[in-house]
């Protein structure tokens, strides 16, 4: 068994016949899950295989993490991290991988820009660490495009605040960190410009999505010609 996965990562995806892998990123109250749900309306709609997941989660092993981490008060951010990327392997190896050789569009609430940004901006986990951690869990695979949706501090809390269930620990954060937050996702679309856009998430999520569908036609334009 652990040898079919370890091959079945280890075969890289032939781009001829491979899907397309999305990532959402931004902060908290930003309106990611609004235009994941939009976008993945709009490509079954025009008659494309689509797929919607995220993360901490996705599959059987991660949705367990995700719950345990959500249930955790405090935690060590090593054992955070490590946990983090066991829950992306699984969900890569069980999910993503099978869906994007099967011509998918699997758009996926955050990945692990993420990580990048809460426990190594945020945490001060190093990210020479978190780099291996991934490189030993998903090796070179990246997203195809990472939307990152990018909204000023004050607007993201009120929303967040409007919601009142504190979710996590995330919902309960100040301002400080919101912008540390936000400037991190500023930052990861400056390193990682080949694959990222950074959307003024600002106004109504119509006006929002058209921007992303925009980039999506310009991006796959004989997928999405309709
Ligand atoms: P959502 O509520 O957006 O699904 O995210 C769950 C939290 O998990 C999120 N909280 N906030 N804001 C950020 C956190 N998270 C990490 O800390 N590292 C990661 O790698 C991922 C994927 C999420």
């Amino acid at each position: 068994m652990a040898n079919t996965l370890k091959n079945q990562w280890e075969l890289r995806m032939p781009s001829n016949f491979r899907g397309k892998f999305i990532t959402f990123e931004g902060g908290e109250g930003v309106g990611k899950s609004t235009q994941v749900k939009l976008l993945a309306e709009k490509l079954s709609y025009i008659g494309q295989k689509v797929h919607v997941t995220r993360e901490p989660g996705g599959g059987e092993v991660g949705e367990k993490i995700r719950d345990l981490l959500k249930k955790t008060k405090e935690i060590d951010p090593i054992c955070e991290i490590l946990l983090l990327f066991a829950a992306r392997r699984d969900h890569f190896v069980k999910l993503i991988f099978p869906l994007l050789n099967d011509g998918y569009f699997v758009i996926c609430d955050r990945f692990y820009d993420s990580s990048l940004v809460y426990q190594g901006l945020l945490k001060k986990v190093s990210v020479e660490d978190i780099m291996k951690l991934k490189q030993m869990t998903i090796g070179d695979f990246e997203p195809d495009l990472t939307i990152i949706l990018d909204l000023d501090t004050d607007i993201s809390i009120r929303r967040v605040k409007s919601r009142h269930i504190l979710d996590d620990e995330y919902d309960e954060m100040g301002h400080q960190q919101y912008q540390m937050i936000r400037s991190g996702f500023q930052k990861i679309s400056e390193i990682f410009q080949f694959r990222t856009v950074l959307i003024n998430a600002e106004g109504s999520e119509k006006k929002i999505f058209s921007k992303i569908w925009k980039i999506f036609q310009k991006k796959y334009g004989e997928l999405t010609n309709n």
